[in-house]
């Protein structure tokens, strides 16, 4: 038994994706506690809603009351505006070091491919790496595809371990944009850099003027979007392949129930390509029918599975909300993670549904779990362990089988090299027919829509409603992460969506035969949203940086603080990113001024935050139209 819930509020207030209300309830008759039922009864504290609460040091914790927030200051003297700053600071720290410890790892076992230490995986797309070492002024010409990849990991760790210059893609971004950011001394130098500044600088008696903390904020995010987050993309692209379209089914119907079934849930793709090769192995398939099973099925949750599913059509069970409901099927014989987004609660609920939780990263253990450590070195060692577990578990199944009938399939896998080839070949020469159907307002402007799902809110709702209201008017939508797996388990990821779409984006839809809706892949891969930005700025006709173009960016029912650091980046390069659910600032104060529109006439993007979907989206359609009315494309 788990611990009781006092309240209880039907199953489809909490959730609109039918897979996971059917768990959620037989959860509740099984007796087990979910997280979505562990969201209603959780009150949280209504001043650290706000972030008007400091325990930066034992004198406090300070709190500051949200009526009446320039009444009061802590004890330091520290003002609302400094505590809100600093708060923030040190999320988006928290975030932008989640996301390039990932791509130091990324780059780490690239350079073991290089050295020859790791020999189970390789470069699978030598065109990319010889495109994305000459972007970077490395030399290619008349030599081998070693020397370039040597040449480019020395470049690329200069992303984490420069301590001054400017990181490696500032080559990439927009010169526009790159001036203001040297204007203002916020060019991010290396990522353990701006992360130790940031965190030395929020202690207490530093930094304490909101401005200034903002510049390191800004520093901070955009050494994540354009730092460790690109290296991480760029890479696991090289070694793994690059995204182009594939079929994938998408929701917990993707489970089989006379299958070995194995979930990867995470955030990086190495344990899961290890997963991939062992499950394929004669010797396990043969292991799995001599228990009586047809075969192994590998599934995704989360990330890596969107990671996956992009690059290999590897089927998907759910997103960040349906990782403790999928255990309630019994179907699933062993899930494995690595780091991020994996819930504590996870160890309990497996352990109800007699389910193999496998935790294979050094850097995140769970306390109920089993570990087995993941080495690139020596994939097989983990992975063998996982399958001989999962396989034997299959052999001895004893709880009641229950598998929802709910499964969607969906176009997965539109990397930027794609979309660019898909909508002209390139972003560059005469304007390009992304940057024409813009202008000539066939598609009204381009739309990212990312991030987690946050039992705050009914889970998938207000992604879906407010994707269905961007592309009703025209708005292209490029998704990552959580946000993707709820559109696409709506079935928008599809051509035929395009009904759906106004028609202007209809006809392009119908015309190159592509959804409205284009999936990118995992949260890392928001990068892949920058760089195509980047490369409309460059094609021409739609202003000269990033803050020019008629785009905007929304996390509707964000959680994270990577969702946070991701927001402040996109503000940082130019865009009016909106987040759903709530915002850590208050309303009313200087440094939430700044951050809703200070920024903006600084020459920055904004922020913006609104909690209904239609609310959301008008949002961010004025917002694309107010910028083409400046670039006098408003026919
Ligand atoms: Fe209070 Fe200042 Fe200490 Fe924060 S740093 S807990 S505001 S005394
Ligand atoms: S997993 S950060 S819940 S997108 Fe990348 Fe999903 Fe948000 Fe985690």
């Amino acid at each position: 038994k788990d611990i009781p819930v006092t309240k209880q509020v039907p199953a489809s207030d909490l959730t609109t994706c039918e897979a996971t209300r059917q768990m959620l309830e037989k959860a509740r008759k099984d007796g087990v506690v979910l997280n979505l039922d562990r969201a209603v009864d959780m009150k949280p504290c209504p001043i650290g809603v706000e972030s008007a609460c400091c325990k930066h040091c034992f004198m406090g914790p300070c709190r500051i009351n949200p009526r009446d927030p320039y009444k009061k200051v802590g004890i330091c003297g520290a003002t609302i505006d400094t505590i809100t700053a600093r708060n923030l600071a040190r999320n988006v720290a928290t975030g932008s070091a989640s996301h390039n410890d990932h791509g130091q790892h990324i780059l780490h076992l690239f350079k073991g491919i290089i050295e020859k230490s790791v020999t189970d995986f390789s470069i699978a797309d030598t065109r990319k790496l010889q495109n994305l070492a000459t972007e970077l002024g490395i030399d290619t010409e008349d030599r081998s595809v070693e020397d370039v990849a040597k040449d480019l990991c020395d470049e690329l760790e200069k992303t984490f371990s420069n301590v001054d210059g400017e990181m490696p893609f500032m080559k990439r971004v927009p010169a526009a944009t790159l001036e203001l950011w040297r204007k203002d001394g916020i060019v991010p130098r290396g990522a353990m850099k701006e992360v130790m500044e940031m965190m030395s600088r929020t202690h207490i008696g530093c930094d304490q003027d909101y401005n200034h903390l903002m510049k390191q904020i800004s520093r901070t995010a955009l050494a994540d979007g354009w730092g460790g987050s690109m290296v991480a993309t760029e890479l696991s692209d090289i070694m793994f392949g690059t995204p182009s379209p594939i079929v994938a089914e998408v929701n917990m119907g993707v489970l089989k129930e006379d299958h070995v079934n194995v979930i990867v849930h995470g955030h990086e793709p190495a344990m899961f390509e290890g997963m991939l090769a062992g499950v394929n192995d004669p010797f396990f398939i043969q292991a799995a029918k001599d228990k009586g099973a047809a075969g192994i099925n590998l599934v995704g949750m989360c990330c890596s599975g969107a990671e996956m599913m992009s690059r290999h059509g590897i089927p998907h069970a759910g997103n960040f909300s349906s990782t403790e409901a999928v255990l309630v099927t019994g179907a699933v014989d062993a899930m494995v993670v690595d780091i991020q987004c994996i819930k504590q609660g996870l160890a309990q609920v497996a352990k109800c549904y007699d389910t193999h939780l496998i935790t294979t990263s050094d850097r995140a253990h769970i306390e109920g779990a089993t570990h087995i450590q993941f080495d690139e070195t020596d994939p097989r060692t983990c992975t063998d362990e996982v399958l001989i577990k999962a396989i034997s578990r299959f052999g001895s199944r004893s709880q009641p089988i229950q598998i929802p009938n709910q499964v969607q399939k969906g176009i997965q896998g539109f990397s930027h090299e794609y979309i660019e080839y898909m909508l002209g070949g390139t972003f560059r020469g005469s304007y390009s027919p992304l940057n024409d159907n813009i202008i000539n307002g066939r598609i009204r402007g381009v739309a990212g829509v990312v991030g987690c799902t946050n039992p705050k809110v009914k889970q998938d709702y207000v992604h879906v409603e407010l994707v269905r209201e961007l592309i009703k008017n025209d708005v292209l939508v490029l998704q990552t992460g959580c946000s993707q797996i709820a559109l696409s388990k709506a079935g928008f990821l599809t051509p035929e969506a395009a009904a759906l779409a106004g028609p202007g984006l209809s006809e392009v839809c119908e015309t190159v035969g592509m959804p409205p809706v284009l999936g990118l892949g995992s949260c890392v891969d928001n990068t892949r949203i920058l760089i195509a930005a980047s490369a409309m700025v460059k094609a021409g006709g739609l202003g000269n940086s990033i803050a020019d173009l008629p785009a905007a960016g929304c996390a509707p029912e964000w959680m994270s603080e990577k969702a946070l650091a991701i927001g402040q980046y996109f503000v940082s390069s130019g865009v009016y990113t909106v987040f759903g659910v709530g915002f850590p600032a208050l309303s009313g104060t200087r440094f939430h001024d700044l951050l809703f529109n200070g920024l903006e006439q600084q020459g920055y993007g904004k922020w913006g935050m609104a909690k209904d979907p239609i609310e959301i989206a008008r949002l961010m359609i004025d917002h694309i139209d107010k910028k083409r009315s400046q670039l006098g494309i408003d026919k």
